[in-house]
């Protein structure tokens, strides 16, 4: 008899796909919209989260943000100053959210409060690629300051998410970054399918090709 073992890894990412599917029925339940951001540490993801926010605000949709991050309280604070509702989600060593985290913080949320949801991964671009946590959209940011071989290097966070943004347009010529190459990586990728977002936070350029991207 050919036994196949089945290893930790399998079991696990099994349960944590499980849950995320449980999530996900739990957020349409109450028709709330749940936005995922990967990326870089400073890619630009809390930025954008808060700027993404405040102009659903100004349509009279009402956000929370969870805010994960290995340690400490910063994107929260952030979060919170800028008028969004938001939950803090420390991971303590963990390199990535897991599905079962985010259950727990949306048992603490009073869903029927909010059209949308936006989750903040840790800064990563190779652990949450494996973790789905229920959203409707996973979002990858990354910026002209990490270098034009972004997609090159970590095509697999890439390849797992639905929607790829590249922020800091405005200094793409201060840090020699071309942001077509990056561009076409990405083209080249998703077998010519896909088009990167480009837009800049700062200058807000691109913003709302980036909420039509997420059907917000
Ligand atoms: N010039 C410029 N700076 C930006 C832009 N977006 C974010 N930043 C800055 O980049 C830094 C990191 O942003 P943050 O949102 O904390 O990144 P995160 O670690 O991915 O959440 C902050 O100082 C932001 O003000 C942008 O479009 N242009
Ligand atoms: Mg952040």
């Amino acid at each position: 008899m050919h036994i196949v073992q089945m290893g930790m890894e399998h079991d696990v990412l099994k349960e944590n796909s499980r849950i995320a599917h449980s999530n996900y029925r739990l957020l349409k339940d109450h028709g709330v919209r749940c936005i995922e951001l990967m990326g870089s540490i400073g890619s630009g993801k809390t930025a954008l989260i808060i700027k993404l926010a405040e102009q659903l605000r100004a349509k009279g949709v009402r956000s929370c943000a969870i805010a994960g991050d290995v340690a400490g309280e910063d994107d929260y604070r952030r979060m919170r100053e800028s008028g969004l509702d938001a939950v803090n989600c420390n991971t303590g060593r963990e390199c990535h959210l897991d599905a079962e985290m985010v259950r727990k913080v949306l048992e603490n949320v009073n869903l029927d409060l909010y059209g949308v949801i936006f989750i903040e991964n840790v800064g990563n671009l190779v652990c949450p690629a494996d973790f789905p946590l229920g959203a409707d959209y996973r979002v990858v940011v990354v910026s002209t300051t990490e270098g034009d071989d972004m997609v090159r290097k970590h095509h697999d966070i890439f390849i797992h998410s639905d929607v790829a943004v590249l922020n800091k347009i405005d200094i793409a010529d201060a840090v020699d970054v071309d942001p077509d190459v990056i561009a076409e990586d990405y083209r080249k990728l998703t077998g010519g399918l896909k088009e990167i977002y480009r837009c800049s936070v700062k200058t807000e350029h691109g913003l709302g090709e980036v909420l039509s991207a997420l059907n917000l």
